[in-house]
């Protein structure tokens, strides 16, 4: 099939730069789409850098001032992978140039700076969308097809967890490359807008809306030095945070997610209870599905774990033969997949801005609960 060029512009090269110039250059050798990515062009502050990474990855071009990617007249569509301080600036500057957007999670340090953002992309009409890859995880996606297949029944409990370990050095230091995350200015926030936000984006695809929250934070390193200036400064992110939640349908939440959890690195486990059936994932054996079904024969009944390998299942048909797993850089080839897909239709992919605006909202409740050690009701 004669494919249309899709050109990408990036902005920012880190680990999503490259989780998200991997899943360009693979998607058109797995997916059938009508449109094909181009690395156009890979924009970031050094120019050393930047042409290092666009030799890696086969960029065509570099630039070293977003702002000029942006206007540029081949540029599709502009993808950030930038800190989360700059994506609203980028967004709504790559809007107002008329191209579509993938941004990194989370939207915005924010709910008011994602409240511009959303305005911007739904006032320019341009096609966007949030990278939250976990959903695109084949054993996720089946888990939201049970449910939607009412397999479950009415739903009682949701149980999300997000645990590393990284940080828990004291001589870890805050801001610049890499470290950015652990920098509320460049950030946001700490676990809560970078983990817990994952939890919150699933949960919300999964089992619809979270009415309420009550939730606490620590950060129990205090002072750290900061890369940039030297100095030793006040750490002002989150390092643990854990809610309770109450469902619009009624059902329970409980979420923690922490980077002082030691012996784990990324481990991202959901729990879902329903009145027929429960359903349990976790990320380090993210290609099993864990189901145990009351409606089973009882002498028979127990845990079973599905292996996500077979054509029948969600993605699976277009890699290997049943049997033969896949892993986490495959979200992302996904996201790119379903992205084209919806491109063929002019439709915007899910989590749009406007949907990863709920999430940031959330974010937003579970800190403000914690602040003030109240149950915070979430904004609409
Ligand atoms: O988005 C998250 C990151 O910021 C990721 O999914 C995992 O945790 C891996 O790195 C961090």
């Amino acid at each position: 099939m004669f494919k249309k060029n899709l050109n990408v512009g990036m902005v920012g090269y880190g680990f999503m730069g490259r989780t998200h110039s991997n899943a360009f250059r693979k998607v058109s050798n797995f997916f059938e789409n009508e449109h094909q990515p181009v690395l156009k062009a890979i924009c970031g502050r050094s120019e050393a850098n930047t042409r290092a990474f666009a030799d890696t990855w086969g960029y065509e071009s570099i630039e070293t001032d977003w702002p000029k990617l942006v206007e540029r007249k081949d540029i599709d569509v502009i993808d950030i992978c930038t800190p989360n301080d700059s994506h609203m600036e980028i967004a709504i500057a790559a809007a107002q140039a008329g191209k579509m957007i993938m941004c990194e999670k989370p939207l915005a340090l924010d709910t008011a700076q994602g409240e511009k953002m959303v305005a911007a992309v739904e006032g320019a009409k341009v096609l966007n969308t949030v990278w939250y890859n976990y959903r695109r995880i084949p054993a996720v996606t089946m888990a939201k097809q049970l449910i939607d297949e009412g397999r479950l029944g009415r739903i009682f409990h949701y149980r999300a967890n997000f645990l590393q370990d990284w940080t828990i050095s004291a001589d870890l230091p805050q801001g610049g490359a890499g470290l950015w995350r652990l920098d509320a200015a460049a950030a946001g926030s700490g676990v809560t807008g970078d983990l817990l936000a994952h939890c919150i984006d699933t949960a919300i695809w999964l089992n619809g809306s979270l009415n309420g929250v009550s939730g606490m934070t620590e950060t129990f390193i205090k002072e750290r030095r900061h890369t940039v200036t030297g100095k030793v400064e006040k750490v002002n992110i989150d390092d643990a945070c854990a809610f309770l939640a109450r469902f619009q349908n009624g059902s329970l939440g409980l979420f923690e997610s922490t980077r002082y959890a030691r012996g784990h690195k990324a481990l991202y486990t959901f729990e879902i209870n329903g009145e027929h059936a429960s359903i349990k994932w976790d990320l380090h054996d993210l290609h099993r599905l864990d189901w145990f079904d009351h409606r089973d024969e009882s002498k028979l009944r127990g845990w079973k774990s599905i292996h996500i390998t077979d054509g029948d299942q969600p993605y699976m048909k277009n890699w290997w033969v049943p049997g033969l797993q896949i892993g986490y850089e495959h979200s992302f080839v996904h996201h790119v997949a379903d992205f084209l897909a919806n491109l063929a239709g002019n439709k915007s992919t899910s989590p749009t801005f406007r949907e990863a605006l709920e999430t940031t909202r959330v974010c937003d409740a579970v800190l403000a609960s914690a602040k003030s050690n109240q149950w915070q009701e979430v904004g609409r």
